[in-house]
């Protein structure tokens, strides 16, 4: 007999509405259709001649489901292909009218809708989270006037002053032509090639070298408009602003040895993270902080404030804080939210404006360029996430996929179709309208044609500089092992010789390191292009100087098995919650634990697919006969060895020590057995132990 499917046919009321896909009436069952509305009796088999005969071509149920299947995927972006995203407000905390008329900076209290998007930059869409790389930030406001897109990375500087050059990074980093691989990974020849040839990169690599590109969560870290943008207010007077995300959590990466084991632990790591703890009620929250500047200022640096390789110390320019940014609600489907968002620097409304940063410059036209192939039609605005929550209305029309209908004959304008008591369509507005900053504001254009940088751009060393020393001993031994990592990699002979020639730029000892690690003799300082400026040291450009000692947020992973006493469990939750942090139980098994005290445990994850990098410090509570046969389990082992090479906090109880002791451990600071300040204890990493357990340059 032919498998029948369940499911009665439904006779539908002539009368009955017209109901979308997937949508529930109260009341009505639900029932499968097609694209064109027609239920569908049978999901199960298709329409076949017989009952081992051939399909038929007529079956349009089976014929549309498998076409709409294979166009479901649609071309990832060409770079920032991997992103998660979440839904969230933003609230303004100071009110700035004297500096700009942008409505979501009027009134103090005010809430304004935003969709957020962090991404990786070099992978694909497929790739895992937590590679060496820069990350995303990119933030659509939804305000009253239209959309803001403020589209930042978390590292306030980039890799080249030129939009020209950008088809030229993007091919270098991205897998090589030839072999498609390696998949997110600057570790190879090609981008080496390219930044080594381009001074002006030295910057941003000192960035992308240091523990900025590990993050420990996209809770963790900051984020930057990068570029210099102009605010404008009433009187059409401009000021320059640069635009800063402060997490509330405070600032925290990973060592290398983690991530990569995370890549190997969660290729999902921050994008679970984040879904989760938003689902948790654990909002992730950033502050906006401004640098608010004026030409004169600008006119007296050192550097150009229009050059995208450069930022603007904060001892030079304070922030000043404006409001938050929280992320509250998880999107209801990944495609049609974070895939299908389309961020554009050019979405500005009145009270922003653009600078003449030829970075920015060229981005202002590659976004909406690339929304269209990606989205495959202009009416990408017209999608949901990518909507403006305020009216849209011009004489725009047509086009592949467009959702609105129009009325009337007024698609043109001037037009006096009023006259005729037609609907005669929108106006535009002097007076609300966007006017971008004028002559007489400072904002006058004019010059010869010509293909050059201005004289400033040419400093390329200064501030990677900065960047180096401002660091603790710690981080610049990661900076150092990082460049000898990346460089052993790179095949082609003459790139690492070029690239730490370059470095002695930055700083004579880093470079000596760097090649001390490559085993290479120091190579002759490259000839600089402009003669580096003094500066001094800035505590922001530092992680470890801006982490927060603390457990909010963060996750202790306690190892239990059969018979864990019940009540050191107990104090270590208390402990740990109170200090706003979370216990993952982990056990050799996921059923059946049952403690000291009888009762069973739920568990939250298998040893075997819980290794410690996933957690913040860990705790070890065992019974002796279990702790012994954990003795023989390498996963068990490993979990401490990596926790401690991790430089996280160790707490154990008086049989969990005998794993301690295996892996060849004894009680130092941040090894320690479980006890009242085990909280404390967690708050933090033990850099100093890093000497301990692996070789830096
Ligand atoms: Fe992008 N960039 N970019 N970029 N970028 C894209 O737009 C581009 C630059 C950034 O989550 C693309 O929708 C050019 C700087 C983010 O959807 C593309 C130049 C900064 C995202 C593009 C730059 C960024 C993108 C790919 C040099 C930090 C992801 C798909 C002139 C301030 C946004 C897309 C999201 C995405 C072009 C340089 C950040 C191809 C031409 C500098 C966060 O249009």
């Amino acid at each position: 007999m032919p498998h029948k499917n369940s499911t009665q046919p439904h006779l539908r009321d002539g009368g009955e509405p017209h109901q979308q896909v997937g949508s529930k009436s109260s009341g009505s069952t639900e029932y499968l259709s097609t694209n064109q509305g027609i239920h569908v009796a049978d999901n199960q088999n298709s329409l076949k001649s017989g009952e081992r005969g051939p399909t038929l071509l007529e079956d349009f149920v089976l014929r549309e489901k498998i076409f709409h299947f294979d166009h479901e995927r649609i071309p990832e972006r060409i770079v920032h292909a991997r992103g998660s995203g979440a839904h969230g407000f933003f609230e303004l905390y100071e009110a700035i009218p004297d500096i700009t008329t942008a409505s979501l900076f009027q009134r103090k209290g005010a809430k304004t809708p935003v969709f957020v998007r962090f991404s990786t930059v070099a992978g694909g869409a497929g790739s895992v989270d937590t590679p060496r790389d820069v990350r995303g930030f990119a933030v659509k406001f939804y305000t009253q006037q239209g959309n803001w897109d403020l589209v930042g990375n978390n590292i306030p500087v980039f890799f080249i002053q030129d939009a020209i050059k950008f088809p030229d990074l993007v091919h270098a980093v991205k897998m090589e032509a030839d072999r498609g691989y390696p998949q997110a990974a600057s570790a190879h020849d090609t981008f080496w090639d390219f930044a080594s040839l381009l001074p002006e990169t030295t910057h941003m690599l000192m960035w992308a070298m240091s523990d900025r590109t590990l993050p420990r969560s996209l809770r963790m870290m900051e984020g930057f408009g990068v570029h210099t943008f102009e605010f404008l207010n009433e009187k059409g007077v401009r000021t320059f602003v640069k635009f800063h995300w402060r997490p509330k959590l405070g600032l925290q990466s990973t060592v290398w040895d983690e991530a990569l084991k995370l890549q190997a632990a969660d290729n999902d790591y921050h994008r679970r993270d984040l879904r989760e703890s938003i689902e948790r009620g654990d909002f992730p929250e950033w502050e906006l902080g401004l640098q608010l500047f004026d030409e004169t200022l600008a006119a007296k640096l050192p550097y150009d404030v229009l050059d995208a390789t450069k930022l603007i110390p904060e001892h030079v320019v304070p922030l000043k804080m404006v409001g938050r940014l929280v992320l509250d609600r998880n999107p209801d489907n990944f495609f049609a939210e974070t895939e299908q968002v389309a961020f554009c620097p050019a979405n500005i409304i009145p009270g922003i404006g653009f600078s003449n940063d030829p970075l920015l410059q060229g981005r202002l036209f590659s976004y909406l360029d690339t929304q269209k192939s990606r989205l495959g039609t202009a009416n990408f605005h017209q999608l949901p996430i990518n909507a403006p929550k305020c009216p849209v209305m011009n004489f725009q029309r047509d086009g592949h996929m467009q959702m609105m209908v129009p009325k009337g004959r007024a698609n043109y304008e001037p037009n006096s179709l009023a006259e005729n008591d037609e609907h005669a369509g929108p106006r535009e507005c002097p007076v609300t309208g966007f006017v971008p900053a004028r002559g007489n504001t400072g904002a006058s254009e004019t010059g010869e044609k010509m293909r050059t940088r201005s004289t400033l751009f040419a400093d390329h060393y200064s501030q990677a500089r900065q960047f180096w020393i401002s660091q603790t001993p710690s981080e610049q031994a990661h900076i150092a092992s990082s460049f000898v990592f990346e460089l052993s990699k790179v095949q082609i002979q003459q790139v690492p010789v070029r690239m730490v020639s370059n470095l002695r730029n930055v700083d004579e000892d880093l470079a000596k390191r760097v090649a001390m690690g490559l085993g290479i003799d120091l190579p002759k300082k490259a000839v600089a292009a402009r003669d580096p400026v003094e500066v001094e040291k800035s505590d922001a450009l530092s992680i470890q100087k801006n982490m927060k000692p603390s457990l909010v947020g963060r996750v202790v992973g306690v190892l239990v098995d059969q018979k864990s006493d019940a009540s050191v469990l107990k104090a270590l939750r208390s402990q740990v919650e109170t200090a706003g942090g979370r216990l993952y139980i982990v056990a050799p098994i996921v059923h059946g634990v049952k403690l000291s005290d009888g009762k069973a445990i739920k568990i939250d994850g298998q040893l075997a697919g819980s290794p410690s990098q996933l957690f913040d410090a860990i705790a070890i509570i065992l019974e002796e006969d279990q702790a012994r046969s954990l003795l023989h389990e390498g996963a068990a082992v490993q979990w401490v060895s990596d926790a401690y090479g991790h430089l996280k906090m160790i707490g154990y109880d008086a049989d969990g020590q005998l794993l301690i002791a295996k892996a060849g451990l004894k009680e130092e600071d941040g090894v320690r057995p479980l006890g009242d300040d085990f909280a404390t204890g967690a708050s933090k990493r033990y850099w100093d132990r890093e000497a301990m357990v692996r070789t830096l340059a």
